[in-house]
């Protein structure tokens, strides 16, 4: 007897992937070799990973079967198949192992991986500010400084203080130090002093590169130079600048269309806070100096005196999200959220989303549209965010009241691991796919596309085949460079990299000086300062950022058309985007350093053009063309039905 069900074609479910809540799936198995009248066939359902219920399927003719499952709450819907004989055999049909989709695999036993089917709400205004633009991330202490950028860096090192002290990185050019032991590591009181004045100052030049909104890593008074160790919600940092300074970057950067997202760090705070206030250096009667403080209940303190913490460190206390203080200080109307978008942020980015509870997200997006309905609440989950496992509980974040979308690290892993040659052009196919059938097309289209973070080394060395870190000694790492081979392959991968980038669904995201061919390893390297005019000489990347993104611009499609992707052999990946006019786009990226390849692709028309080439491509009566590709070399196929 043989089995099949496919959960991305037609003909085994439909509609495909997510689906809007009341929509009814059609789920089909057709079996062969076999008398289908000895043959029963039956649906196990289970609902976000509990719940089980068995539902026998019909018999449609020719060994068909089929059932309905109707999908009326935002939850996630799991299915595999039980089929029997009468002759009293039966196996199992579901996903194939770690995966939750595609065809499907009998097995012989019953606890077999389900396929997914995600429930969604579908959200009224759409954040279309950001989903039909490009991002650029900055981290805020190496991007620019100001011309008053000395005297506010002085004033704020030598303020008084106790606890770990700030320190000033007068040259901007020195590489930032790794010291990674402790809490209480040199390298995260090291200023440079960048500021918001220099952001606003640099915008007509990301205006000028197409970007339309600007991530910024955490702005709020903090003691670090990362300032995840949150000191004051409501205050802009002293180093970076005043509240009229965020406003004037706002004002200046909406008149040439960019909008900022903020960074939301709402897990913990830092323990040298107006909450905490571990050094006293505040003058609240915080929670850690006093057990009668009013915000002793804001955190978790156990009996001993010990409180919980982010990741085990001491100096980022996790907050207690059901405290009322807390409540308010977030989402009050006065609140953190609020007030900020008020100030003229556009949206949020949630760091952590993974250790928030489902509620509080929930409450935070609440917030968030009361005072913005079109604003964005973009989560930092490194995984399918659809289905991530997290504490051993299911999580779904995508559902229509939570996030709008992830960070698209998955996108990252797939880009490098295809690049790199760590998988095949196969397995990126499959991740391509998998995405694009969890994720609800307009979380898919929110989705931050980025080949680099601040949490990440820098892509031009990992496209470079850079180093295992752990190899150099922390006094040599924040100097590491490529050389010029390396470098040269690199920038060749990064061209493919920013192609898949701009030609799939979600939102590019560029990380700071990654178009100048910034280098660093993980942090604090990847945080390196953005380098001044005169001392910027590799334009490579920038140039490929402008030719990759033009194509979106040229074909609009590229952002909400649908997607498709497949191998079409190790080293090639393929994958087309249509629009509903009959636009179709086909990508090729032959990721191999060293093999021409030549590959046959369906074209939709006669008068197929490749654009990257320029070339006209013949289509032969089996309705395909022939491509050559060259090392590291791609395809950008338009046709027009
Ligand atoms: C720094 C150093 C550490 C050092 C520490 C203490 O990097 O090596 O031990 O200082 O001296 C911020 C700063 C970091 C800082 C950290 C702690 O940016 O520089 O560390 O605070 O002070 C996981 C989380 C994810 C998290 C990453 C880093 O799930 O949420 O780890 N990212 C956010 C921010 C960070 C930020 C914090 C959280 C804390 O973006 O910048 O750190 O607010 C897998 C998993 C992921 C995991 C990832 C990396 O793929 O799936 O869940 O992410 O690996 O570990």
């Amino acid at each position: 007897m043989n089995i099949r069900h496919n959960s991305r074609l037609a003909e085994y479910r439909s509609p495909f992937g997510a689906v809007v809540i009341g929509t009814t799936v059609e789920l089909s198995i057709r079996v062969d070799d076999i008398d289908p009248k000895a043959v029963t066939a039956k649906t196990r359902i289970w609902v976000d990973g509990v719940g089980e219920t068995i539902i026998d399927m019909d018999h449609k003719g020719d060994g068909c079967f089929s059932a309905s499952i109707e999908c009326d709450k935002p939850q996630l819907k799991w299915y595999s198949f039980i089929v029997s004989t009468q002759d009293g055999y039966t196996c199992h049909v579901g996903a194939p192992v770690g995966v939750t989709g595609g065809e499907a695999v009998t097995y012989d036993y019953a606890d077999v991986p389900s396929f997914q089917i995600t429930v969604y709400k579908h959200r009224a205004t759409r954040p279309a500010w950001y989903e039909k633009g490009m991002v650029y991330q900055i981290f805020p202490d190496r991007y620019r400084r100001d011309a008053n950028w000395r005297e506010r860096a002085v004033k704020e090192v030598e303020k008084p203080r106790k606890g770990p002290g700030k320190k000033i990185v007068w040259d901007w050019n020195t590489p930032p130090v790794y010291d990674r032991a402790t809490d209480n590591s040199i390298q995260n009181w090291d200023f440079y002093g960048g500021s918001l004045e220099g952001i606003r100052e640099d915008l007509p030049r990301l205006h000028e590169m197409g970007i339309t909104a600007i991530y910024l890593n955490p702005i709020f008074k903090a003691l670090s130079n990362h300032r995840y160790d949150t000191g004051d919600y409501l205050t802009i940092d002293p180093m970076l600048g005043t509240e009229d300074d965020f406003k004037a970057l706002a004002k200046d950067a909406k008149e040439l269309g960019i909008s900022l997202i903020l960074d939301g760090v709402f897990n913990h705070t830092g323990d040298d806070s107006l909450y905490f206030n571990r050094y006293g250096n505040y003058p609240t009667e915080g929670a850690w100096q006093s057990e009668d403080s009013p915000w002793r209940d804001a955190y978790h303190f156990k009996e001993d005196g010990s409180y919980a913490s982010w990741w085990g460190i001491g100096n980022m206390p996790a907050l207690n999200e059901d405290s009322p203080l807390v409540r308010d200080l977030i989402l009050g109307e006065d609140g953190v959220i609020r007030k900020w978008i008020r100030a003229g942020a556009s949206g949020w980015r949630l760091d952590v989303a993974d250790e928030l509870s489902d509620e509080f997200i929930r409450d935070i997006k609440t917030a968030l549209l009361k005072e913005r309905p079109d604003g964005l609440l973009l989560g930092e989950v490194w995984e399918d965010a659809s289905n991530k496992i997290s504490y051993s509980k299911l999580r779904t974040y995508l559902q229509g009241d939570e996030l709008d979308s992830a960070m698209n690290y998955p996108f990252r892993d797939m880009m490098l691991n295809f690049l790199l040659d760590k998988e095949t052009a196969y397995q990126a196919a499959e991740r391509i796919e998998s995405i694009r059938e969890n994720y609800p097309p307009e979380a898919l289209m929110c989705a931050l596309n980025l080949l680099g973070s601040h949490d990440k080394p820098r892509v031009a060395s990992v496209l470079g085949d850079g180093p295992d870190e752990s190899q150099i000694p922390e006094s040599e790492r924040g100097r590491f460079r490529l050389d010029e081979n390396s470098m040269g392959r690199a920038k060749g991968r990064f061209w493919l990299a920013t192609l898949m980038q701009m030609t799939l669904p979600g939102v590019p995201s560029i990380y700071y000086g990654d178009e100048f061919a910034l280098e660093g390893l993980s942090d604090p390297g990847n945080r390196r300062t953005l380098p001044e005019e005169d001392d910027i000489h590799d334009r490579d990347m920038l140039t490929m950022i402008r030719n990759a993104s033009g194509l979106r611009k040229t074909l609009p499609f590229l952002i909400d058309g649908t997607l498709q992707a497949r191998a079409l052999n190790d080293d090639v990946l393929c994958f087309k985007r249509r629009s509903a006019d009959g636009q179709v786009a086909t990508i090729l990226i032959n990721r191999s350093l060293s093999n021409t390849r030549v590959v046959r692709v369906p074209v939709e028309n006669d008068m197929a053009i490749d654009l990257l080439n320029g070339n006209n491509l013949v289509r032969a009566a089996d309705g395909c063309a022939e491509v050559k590709l060259w090392p590291l070399g791609s395809s950008v196929i338009y046709a027009n039905k």
